[in-house]
């Protein structure tokens, strides 16, 4: 092994065993202080809407996996080459780390409501990293032939390892101890990293979550209706652990019950703070409302139908007697993250909820719990505010939430969709009968026909199966006697206000993708 790929190996042990004992001490410090997390949340927040869009359209919900691979990589690369420098300059390879640690700090010093202490792993990572990489430095040195050593310590400009000139004749022996260093490192490394990840997972609200009881509701759902549900069609109700998820946490927020409050301020008469035994004393409702992002693409998954318990938002509002003008709610989640909701739309009656629990369950810890709000006809990143903290009154005159700056449209009503379930895009299925179905979707308005067209064929009309409300997805199904052939088949709905979905492809920024779903099916 050459002596530069040893020390590259080096610097990635160093750098391992830096993010090892960021990991521990992130356990005491809060999960968000973890450099990785840290510098991936800033990286989060700064890309692009379009860069952001085209990770969720390539990796899908996978989406902050493929970010935190690709920031360890990078993170390997600048170590791989700081240890490699270490072989020539000691001092530029501490500049190298000491700006490793700066990244780190500053990236956790500027997450929300970060405290000092959040500067903490990353300047114990820079510490671990030094104190690691002079050790390994030093063997991976000591492992090479007496010649490279003194060319080493000659072309050393400031000649720190000059006091690694080994004594041990035998570079065998150098060499075993060179790799268990690494070993050792390494050890440490996955140790600290695997420790830190449990204790910060034993820290986090998964007991308070468990001891919660739901409340009844004092208004219940209508029961799902027979029927609902086409044979070969996405389930009607998405279970909670199949419901898609889209946030910008690399960690989900752990609100405690216990502490959580949420604040209804800003262009209001009567501010109102509310603490979880309050909320829960108030009466709940339980609704289906179906749920969709924007960046949902044509033929997308990223919608989910869940039967949510919670408090109505328009009678907190009422409470708070919202000024006039006061056209914007914005709601702010535990992490800073926000959305702005016309204030009209929460107050015109329809199911908007202050949820709680979703399928029975409480909210799963990933889908906002404690609280999050739910708006039916809304896309989730103007209205479903996940672990929900604060609602304040302003205006879109004089705030702009999360997404607006990054290019998607202040309002997000949902748009009228449809899409093909079975067959599957690609299949193959034998000549006669055959179920052609979906869902399709226009929360709040509700659907009102669908069509489904073979070919150049004319458009006809599917069956639309029962729904509890306008406020869910529809099944839709069509019977086809299927011939020889190549086919495409396409679909489009319409909406109860007569809309039907335009054939213009459009992507989802600003405010929504448009066209019309489209399989290619082979019988035979
Ligand atoms: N706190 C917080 N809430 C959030 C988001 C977020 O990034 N942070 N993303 C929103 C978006 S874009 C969508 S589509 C929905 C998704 O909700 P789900 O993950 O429960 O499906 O949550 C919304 N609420
Ligand atoms: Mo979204």
């Amino acid at each position: 092994m050459k002596l530069s790929v040893r020390a590259g190996l080096a610097g990635i042990a160093a750098a391992a065993v830096a993010l090892g004992v960021a990991e521990i001490v992130a356990v005491v410090t809060g999960p968000l202080s973890s450099p990785l997390l840290a510098v991936g949340g800033v990286v989060v927040d700064t890309v692009p809407g379009t860069v952001k869009d085209a990770a969720i359209a390539v990796f899908g919900t996978h989406d902050k996996t493929a970010l935190i691979t690709g920031t360890v990589i990078l993170l390997a690369l600048y170590a791989a080459a700081v240890g490699v420098v270490a072989l020539r300059s000691w001092r530029i390879a501490l500049a190298g780390v000491v700006l490793f640690t700066g990244v780190g700090t500053a990236a956790a010093l500027t997450r929300h409501d970060a405290g000092l202490t959040a500067a903490v792993p990353s300047i114990a990572a820079g510490v671990a990293a030094m104190v690691a990489l002079r050790y390994l430095i030093t063997l991976a040195v000591a492992a090479s032939p007496a010649e490279t050593r003194s060319l080493v310590t000659v072309g050393g400009e400031d000649g720190a390892l000059a006091e690694t000139r080994p004594s041990a004749p035998f570079p065998d022996d150098s060499r075993r101890r060179f790799l268990i260093g690494l070993g050792v490192t390494a050890g440490i490394a996955v140790a600290g990293g695997i420790g830190g990840r449990f204790l910060t997972s034993r820290r986090a609200v998964t007991a308070a979550r468990k001891a919660v009881v739901l409340p009844p509701p004092v208004a219940v759902a209508p029961t799902v209706p027979a029927g609902a549900q086409v044979q070969g069609v996405t389930p009607y109700v998405t279970s909670n652990k199949d419901f898609y998820r889209i946030d910008t946490a690399l960690y989900p927020p752990q609100v405690d019950p216990s502490s959580w409050q949420l604040r209804i301020h800003g262009m209001v008469r009567n501010p109102i703070t509310l603490t979880w035994e309050q909320l829960l004393q108030r009466p709940m409702v339980s609704r289906y409302v179906t749920l969709a992002c924007v960046s949902n693409e044509v033929g997308g998954d990223l919608i989910g139908n869940a039967l949510w318990l919670g408090v109505p938002v328009k009678e907190l509002l009422d409470e708070a007697q919202p000024l006039p003008d006061a056209d914007q709610t914005v709601s702010r989640s535990a992490d800073g993250w926000t959305c702005g909701t016309l204030t009209a739309v929460l107050r015109d009656g329809r199911d908007a909820l202050l949820a709680i629990g979703m399928n029975g369950e409480p909210l799963p810890v990933g889908h906002g719990f404690p609280v999050r709000m739910v708006v039916p006809g809304l896309y989730g990143y103007v209205s479903a505010c996940k672990w929900i903290t604060e609602i304040e009154l302003t205006r879109f005159a004089d705030f702009d939430a999360y997404w607006v700056p990054r290019g998607w449209s202040a309002q997000g009503p949902v748009k009228t969709e449809s899409r093909i379930d079975t067959p599957r895009d690609g299949a193959t299925r034998k000549p006669g009968p055959l179920t052609i179905g979906g869902v399709a979707w226009a929360q709040h308005r509700g659907i009102s026909r669908v069509e489904v067209q073979v070919d150049a064929e004319p458009w006809r009309e599917a069956t639309l199966a029962p729904v509890v409300s306008a406020d869910t997805w529809v099944q839709w199904s069509y019977q086809w006697q299927a011939t020889p052939g190549n086919h495409t088949i396409q679909v489009r709905a319409t909406d109860s206000e007569g809309q039907t979905q335009t054939s213009t492809p459009a992507p989802p920024p600003p405010d929504g993708a448009t066209g019309w779903h489209s399989i290619r099916i082979s019988i035979e």
